[in-house]
């Protein structure tokens, strides 16, 4: 079944000159690279509707932090001023907005056999941390919640995949 994803080199990955290490991986499986440009100044707007304020997702995005201060018994209250996983959401968004904003971006449309899946496969948990070794947030950061919350910013994860087929159409749709 032939997909669309689309995917972001994010600022991180830029600055540290992986944005050919990264391409070379999508093409390595021969996933197909049907559009792709750079984005010198990723403009709030656009940055704050691809992260869009859904009750759903900030929850989402909330609890995965929750389990990763549980995982090294770790105290969120202290680092986070709160236990709400809607709260700590918000939070997050806040900081990844200004981590998508901070510089240079690329913004590609992948496509090939399953392709939204495989690109999420290859790139790894959400926290390179947990990521495994041969994903690309796994072999090229140790990034983590805890760390990125005492910094009071986002987790450095070099990539944006889209996370289901609804979310590629969308996305793809307001980057392209
Ligand atoms: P994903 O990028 O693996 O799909 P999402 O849950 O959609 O992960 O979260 C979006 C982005 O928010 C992540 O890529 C990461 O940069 C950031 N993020 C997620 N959870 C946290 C956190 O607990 N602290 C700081 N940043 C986070
Ligand atoms: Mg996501």
């Amino acid at each position: 079944m032939i997909e669309r994803t689309l995917v972001l080199i994010k600022p991180d990955a830029v600055k540290r000159k992986l944005i050919g290490k990264i391409i070379s991986r999508f093409e390595q499986v021969d996933l197909t690279i049907e559009e792709m440009k750079l984005i010198n100044k990723p403009a709030f707007n656009t940055v704050a509707k691809h992260y869009p304020e859904k009750k759903e997702w900030l929850q989402l995005i909330g609890q995965k932090t929750i389990e990763s201060y549980q995982k090294y018994n770790f105290d969120l209250k202290k680092d986070l001023g709160t236990e709400d996983t809607l709260q700590i959401g918000k939070q997050v968004r806040k900081w990844l907005i200004e981590y998508i904003t901070e510089g240079p971006i690329i913004a590609i449309i992948i496509t090939g056999n399953h392709a939204i899946e495989m690109v999420r496969k290859m790139i790894g948990h959400t926290a390179p941390i947990f990521a495994d070794l041969g994903t690309i947030r796994g072999d090229f950061s140790i990034d983590s919640a805890e760390f990125a919350d005492k910094e009071g910013r986002a987790i450095y994860n070099l990539v944006h995949a889209s996370g289901n087929s609804e979310e590629a159409i969308e996305e793809i749709t307001l980057w392209f």
